[in-house]
């Protein structure tokens, strides 16, 4: 009996040592520590021992069995922990597996865009004015020479909190701030958010806007070609043709509709351009002397240009999109490409 006791503990432990995966190791409780085991045979047969044997044996026949059960216990921790290769143990860390690359952000293409479009701006000396998305009707209307019952006041374009406050429909309001508190010269533009109740494939009810105004003595229409031929040129990568159409804002006298030569076609005529060879880009003119004097400059003295431009719709011809909603349904499919 003292010598089967002996034999088994040292079977078991030797067993218990090759053991490299969880089923092999259930195996082993099995057959040594369950109910039907050696270690359980062994106890049973402790009936068969004489009597003054009995308490010795029986002590050491617990002792065995309790040493195996310690390290069991060891090799179950072992094995969960460390893990050895998948191919023995299926609750081991796989660690041939290639690694999970980590899903990397990057910024929206408006943002991208808004971005550059300041950063060109700011390297010709621009500074950089945020204002308030909720505005006051004189702001955005009355000190930019837009008067009570003008079209661009219409409901169907403004959104209205109360009958004197609203959402700027563009960002000009900053500049009226501006010129009202500083004095010239100043070179200033306004980037943010504008807000118009219109929405179909070119128009979102929320878009970006990029406005920016130089005041100074002695500006001319000529200084206001200059700065944006360079903004296209470092905009587009390129060495684009300009082409100021006559148009009409109420707060600058002349204005002008800015076009870019196509950047699709290169003006020959495609469906971007709409076959005339030309993008609309901007709009922009010379202040209108009677914003000078609703802000108390004297229009005698100071001259200044204004622009203004819509992030978005840089961004559809700058990647040739046809649909601006696509910015804005947040498919990762289509904005990840930019
Ligand atoms: C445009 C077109 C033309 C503009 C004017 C001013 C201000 F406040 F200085 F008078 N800011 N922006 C302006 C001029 C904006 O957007 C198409």
């Amino acid at each position: 009996m003292e010598q089967e006791l002996v034999s088994l503990q040292t079977k078991a432990k030797e067993q218990l040592a090759a053991i490299e995966n969880s089923s092999q190791l259930e195996e082993f409780r099995i057959q040594f520590l369950g109910r039907k085991g050696q270690f359980s045979t062994i106890m049973k047969n402790l009936g068969r021992v004489p009597k003054e044997d009995k308490p010795r044996m029986g002590q050491m026949a617990n002792g065995a069995r309790k040493e195996i059960e310690a390290l069991y216990s060891e090799k179950q921790t072992a094995l969960a922990s460390c893990g050895k290769s998948p191919s023995q143990s299926s609750d081991a860390i796989d660690l041939t597996l290639p690694g999970r690359r980590p899903v990397i952000g990057k910024l929206h293409p408006v943002t991208q865009i808004m971005n550059e479009v300041c950063s060109i701006f700011e390297g010709l000396g621009f500074a950089v004015a945020e204002g308030p998305d909720v505005e006051h009707d004189h702001y955005n209307f009355e000190a930019l020479n837009i008067p009570a019952h003008h079209p661009a006041r219409d409901m169907h374009d403004t959104f209205y909190v109360s009958d004197s406050i609203l959402l700027r429909t563009h960002t000009s309001p900053m500049q009226a701030r501006i010129m009202e508190t500083q004095q010239p010269p100043l070179r200033v533009i306004a980037p943010g958010k504008v807000y118009r109740c219109d929405s179909d494939i070119t128009h979102t009810p929320m878009f970006h806007q990029v406005e920016g105004f130089l005041v100074d003595k002695n500006v001319s229409f000529a200084d206001l070609k200059g700065i944006l031929t360079i903004f296209t040129q470092k905009m587009f990568d390129k060495d684009l043709e300009l082409r100021f159409r006559p148009s009409f804002f109420p707060f600058t006298e002349p204005s002008a509709e800015v076009d870019i030569a196509c950047v699709i076609c290169g003006g020959k005529g495609c469906r971007v351009c709409k076959r005339t060879g030309w993008l609309e880009i901007l709009g922009a003119g010379m202040i209108d002397p009677e914003v000078f004097k609703k802000v108390g400059y004297n229009p005698e003295v100071y001259s200044g240009f204004a622009f203004g431009l819509g992030i978005e719709r840089i961004a559809m011809l700058k990647y040739g999109i046809d649909d601006i909603r696509l910015y804005y349904e947040n498919d990762l499919r289509f904005l990840s490409q930019f």
